[in-house]
């Protein structure tokens, strides 16, 4: 089974030009808090992060931590859910150096202000949403692309390989899946001057699709765009295909995911389409960083591995390059 990939521009931040977001309570040693799901649908993807923030820790502390201070990594779970990465927030805010976190932009747009209060820095591997970063926070960075580039470039695709395309949408409503599909609709109704043939919010938890699918089969759509993550995507994917319907099922990052294609079944998922970045795993420059994630963890590293670790280096070379974790220096 292969889906096949848009690449999406991303932006890495520069990490030498940090200055970092600091923290007064930090006695010996500077600690890293990563705030991620740790339990639910997204666990495995949370540690997947929490595993690489790990790994690249483990490898500065092997060359004596940053400012001769052992690093250390703080990890709390916000369990995807919005209202529990406020109370993660607080908790991490003025207590670590910097957050690498949160995994959902749901999660990151509650808890970016609190961070910006105390001045914490934070640097999320994943978060898609554009308006973390347009807020202008001087402490709240991402390493990851935006919503606002995926469904630009998505649009753009399904324009130019799917001319007759009659394109359905359905999103999660949350500030990821809403965003990001209404970026697709905006570029591709521009673009085309069509309307889509069906546009459905649906909750994150929802699980019964059968509505859904009635529609789509008095629809007939061609393509289906779906805003949210794979394990929803992937159960939607599958009741889609087993009423018979074969329209290209086409999302975001959010389902450029193994899961999602053991989830939805290889069958079913052949053909998706996603936005992603150039993969990792198949980047000879990210062969050291992939190889040594394997030997450490035993496991394959997840989409938002690298990030994750990208996003530690920024801190840690920014701390190296500040000759402190004070803010206000
Ligand atoms: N970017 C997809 C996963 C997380 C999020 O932005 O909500």
């Amino acid at each position: 089974m292969k889906t096949r990939l848009i690449l999406l521009g991303c932006g890495l931040l520069a990490a030498a030009l940090l200055v970092l977001g600091g923290c007064s309570a930090l006695g010996g040693g500077v600690k890293i808090g990563v705030a991620v799901p740790l339990t639910g649908d997204q666990a495995l993807q949370g540690q997947q992060i929490l595993n690489a923030v790990h790994l690249a820790v483990d490898q500065w502390n092997a060359k004596g931590g940053v400012l001769g201070k052992k690093i250390t990594v703080v990890k709390a779970n916000d369990e995807g859910n919005a209202k529990m990465a406020k109370q993660v927030a607080r908790s991490l805010s003025g207590s670590v150096t910097a957050v690498i976190g949160h995994y959902n932009s749901a999660c990151t747009l509650a808890a970016e202000e609190l961070y910006y209060s105390s001045r914490t820095l934070m640097v999320t591997p994943s978060s898609t949403n554009p308006a973390i970063t347009d807020k202008g926070y001087p402490t709240i960075f991402r390493v990851c692309g935006r919503d606002d580039q995926q469904g630009s470039t998505a649009a753009q695709y399904v324009v130019k390989h799917f001319p007759d395309a009659r394109v359905a949408l359905i999103q999660n409503k949350s500030a990821y899946g809403e965003e990001l599909s209404n970026e697709f609709l905006r570029n591709y109704e521009y673009m085309t001057k069509k309307e889509s043939v069906y546009y459905k919010g649906i909750d994150a938890s929802d699980t019964d699709f059968a509505p859904i699918v009635k529609a789509l089969q008095e629809k007939k759509p061609t393509i289906i765009y779906y805003g949210g993550l794979f394990h929803q995507g992937a159960a939607l994917l599958k009741a889609v295909r087993q009423a018979g319907i074969d329209a290209t099922f086409v999302s975001g990052d959010g389902c450029y995911d193994p899961e999602f294609i053991s989830q939805a079944g290889a069958q079913n998922a052949e053909g998706a389409l996603c936005t992603f970045y150039p993969d990792h795993m198949h980047l000879a420059s990210a062969k050291e960083m992939v190889d040594a994630y394997r030997k450490a963890y035993h496991s394959e590293p997840g989409p938002y591995s690298m990030f994750a670790y990208i996003a530690t280096q920024v801190v840690l070379q920014g701390i190296q390059k500040a000759q402190t974790t004070d803010s206000l220096k």
